[in-house]
């Protein structure tokens, strides 16, 4: 028993060589770097109606980066829900009223739809926008930054289809295109964006921009100077769009109009390229952009954005 030789000493051998080389690595210099998850980097995909993305990330500057593999141009609003309020309230108590007024809308009702905008509970009022991927096309990806407290948050997307939204699905057990996450007191250690260009935006003002932009890769920085209550009942935020010899800028500037029957719904009349959802007056966000030679706008979505000075368009050389 206390004899080993042969095989079973050159397996041992080997198994003292593995040993050693596995302690060598432990020391670390030898050790191969690990490509790492940037702080604060946030995946979401989108396939076909869904958000995927965690339900539980740190908090301070988040980027979200949405990649959208469905065959429908989509966005994500980032809310901070009221203390006791979440998706499930959400989907009980806000989408269905959002989308009887729309069918009310479609039907020419204003007035009855004026109505039932009225029924939206309370607490609906004391969600706080907070950013989020802007309006992008089947295949595209966009990282958007934002500062996120700790609390409950939703991700929706009220983009429509057939006259209706996303977020509302009338099929009962089902969720429309809604997800839930906490932002943890943990912080993402991630520092704020520097940008190559900013946008301050506001209701006096429009779009005011500084930086060119040229060909490759931009970090946009939107300076919420303001914010307002549109005709639509949402404030101004900055999506980035590409343009043809064929876009019709009226029916782009249409479709960013939620409360139109043909507003927000697929298929969308240009190819958009991510952006940021409305902040607070005072608030920053960022986004990348990703240009190539061509025509392109930076435009909000609300009603009249071309009379608000919120559509700007750029050639990219
Ligand atoms: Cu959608």
């Amino acid at each position: 028993m206390a004899h080993m030789g042969g095989p079973m000493k050159q397996a041992a051998t080997a198994v003292l060589a593995f040993i050693l080389l596995i302690a060598g690595c432990a020391g670390g210099e030898q050790a191969e770097p690990v490509p790492e998850i940037p702080p604060g980097l946030v995946e979401v995909t989108i396939e076909a109606m869904d958000f995927t993305m965690p339900d539980e990330i740190p908090s301070g500057w988040t980027t979200f980066r949405t990649t959208n593999n469905s065959a429908m141009v989509h966005m994500g609003v980032v809310e901070r829900m009221p203390e006791g309020y979440g998706l499930r309230e959400q989907q009980d108590q806000v989408a269905p009223v959002f989308q009887e007024g729309m069918n009310l809308i479609i039907q020419g009702d204003m007035d009855g739809a004026m109505a039932i905008f009225g029924e939206l509970p309370e607490w609906f009022g004391r969600i706080v926008f907070l950013g989020g991927p802007g309006l992008l096309a089947p295949g595209q990806v966009t990282e958007t930054s934002a500062y996120l407290e700790p609390g409950t948050y939703i991700l929706e997307c009220y983009v429509k289809t057939d006259g209706v939204f996303h977020s509302y699905n009338p099929a009962p057990e089902m969720d429309g295109m809604i997800a839930q996450f906490t932002v943890t007191a943990e912080p993402s250690g991630a520092q704020e964006p520097t940008p190559s260009i900013e946008i301050a935006i506001s209701n006096e003002t429009g779009m005011e921009i500084t930086g060119e932009p040229t060909a490759g890769e931009h970090q946009v920085a939107v300076h919420f100077t303001d914010q307002a209550v549109h005709e639509h009942f949402l404030g101004h935020d900055v999506h980035l769009v590409r343009l043809t010899p064929e876009t019709d800028q009226d029916a782009l500037v249409a479709w960013m109009n939620w409360s139109l029957p043909a507003g927000l719904q697929t298929p969308a009349p240009a190819v958009f390229l991510g952006g940021t959802n409305e902040l607070p007056a005072g608030g920053t966000a960022y986004f990348k952009a990703t240009l190539e030679p061509g025509e392109y706008a930076w435009i909000a979505e609300v009603p009249s954005a071309d009379q608000k000075a919120m559509l700007q368009r750029f050639t990219v050389k």
